[in-house]
């Protein structure tokens, strides 16, 4: 078991006298509603099974000393609770920092230091979100060590938080929310401009949801993820010059079309267009799923990938050649790029018969045209975050 792993580690590297713990909070796959997370709308992510184990003991000094599996060329890295200075290199150690930073940024003074061990199992640079899980996992240790008054959707707050002014990401909620309230076979529809959600159980009567890596991560995403996060709000500002609304999430297709000649910049037009529709493809894809109709949920996260690819422009050709790739197997019910983009992974639903076959066919295509062999993984929907050990 990984958390049997990571507690050996933690002995090996800090002793084994005390209280440690060991913890985990998972990544997320979200199955629908891309980029509206910061736009007012519905997301419909799930908590995966994989994620970030922590092994964690209180210091009786105020260092702070982690040591991470999948970095042990690096080996012990030392802070402490009076240099919460973001590493400018971007320092994994920035992500569970940036927690602790934002827990007394709340008034949740840490009082002594931690020694710190993890070991994560998402793939790094998946877009199956190890930083949120990561964050998470470090909320949910303080929580838990330190005794704090915090709730699960508290440490998904503290956790975008930390990531917007630690990281200087300018995330949503997703991520963070699917990781901290995950809830086996259930995904998460949630509506980003109160943080009202409903869980749904996803049960696929004869298909599975395969994650396919692509196996790229292009450059600069941060900045083009804050640039799209600037257009869409560009786009927001123009309209609320003729109609009243908070967010695009506000808006119907039809009224898009409206007053969409109120956003000057066509660039920004595109972004505005992509998060109002798919705000309520999300809504008409849970519709759908509640009514049994996963065909039209496929249809309509094909189409969510369309307007990822053209209006939203955060997909990449290697991503699409998985996407074209998998709507040609006629198992295949629904497929597109899930995540923030730029490379990274997709989301499909595969009827169980046509899963081996899937798998095959995108990976022949995929070594053809991208000269890369993708990664599958069958998806498990799992729990949010809890103490193992
Ligand atoms: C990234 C972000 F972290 C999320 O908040 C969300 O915007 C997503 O991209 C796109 O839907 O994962």
């Amino acid at each position: 078991m990984i958390q049997n792993d990571v507690l050996a580690k933690f002995k090996e590297i800090f002793g084994d006298e005390g209280d440690i713990r060991v913890y985990f909070a998972p990544g997320r796959v979200n199955l629908i509603g891309e980029h509206t997370d910061y736009n007012g709308g519905h997301v419909f992510p799930c908590a995966l099974t994989i994620g970030t184990y922590m092994a964690a003991r209180k210091r009786t000094d105020r260092k702070l000393c982690f040591y991470s599996m999948n970095f042990d060329e690096l080996g012990v890295i030392e802070s402490s609770l009076d240099a919460f200075t973001p590493d400018p290199d971007g320092l994994w150690t920035n992500y569970p920092m940036g927690v602790m930073w934002a827990f007394e940024g709340r008034g949740m003074k840490l009082e002594t230091g931690l020694d710190i061990a993890l070991f994560g199992n998402i793939p790094n640079g998946s877009g199956l979100s190890s930083s949120a899980s990561l964050e998470v996992v470090t909320g949910y240790m303080l929580k838990d060590l330190y005794g704090f008054d915090v709730t699960n959707q508290d440490l998904a707050l503290i956790g975008q938080y930390s990531e917007n002014n630690y990281n200087g990401c300018n995330c949503g909620i997703m991520d963070q929310f699917a990781s901290a309230m995950g809830k086996k076979d259930n995904a998460i529809f949630l509506d980003t401009s109160d943080l009202s959600f409903e869980y749904a159980p996803i049960v696929l009567d004869g298909a599975k949801i395969v994650v396919t890596n692509s196996m790229v991560k292009h450059s600069l995403v941060t900045s083009a993820y804050n640039d799209r996060r600037n257009e869409s709000a560009q786009a927001l500002k123009d309209l609320q010059t003729v109609v009243d609304i908070k967010t695009l999430g506000d808006l119907t297709d039809e009224q898009f079309e409206q007053y969409k000649g109120a956003i000057k910049d066509e660039v920004a037009r595109k972004r505005g267009k992509h998060a109002v529709y798919e705000n309520q493809r999300t809504i008409a894809a849970v519709r759908a799923l509640k009514e049994n109709d996963i065909e039209t949920f496929g249809k309509l996260m094909n189409a969510s990938h369309v307007s990822l690819r053209d209006d939203y422009e955060t997909s990449c050709p290697e991503v699409d050649v998985l996407v074209d790739e998998a709507w040609k197997i006629p198992g295949v019910i629904g497929s597109r790029i899930t995540g923030g983009g730029f490379g990274g992974c997709t989301v499909s639903i595969v009827k169980d018969a046509s899963v081996d076959e899937f798998k095959e066919k995108l990976t022949k295509a995929y070594e053809e045209k991208v000269g890369k062999t993708p990664e599958f993984y069958v998806v498990s929907i799992g729990d949010g975050p809890s103490r193992l050990i």
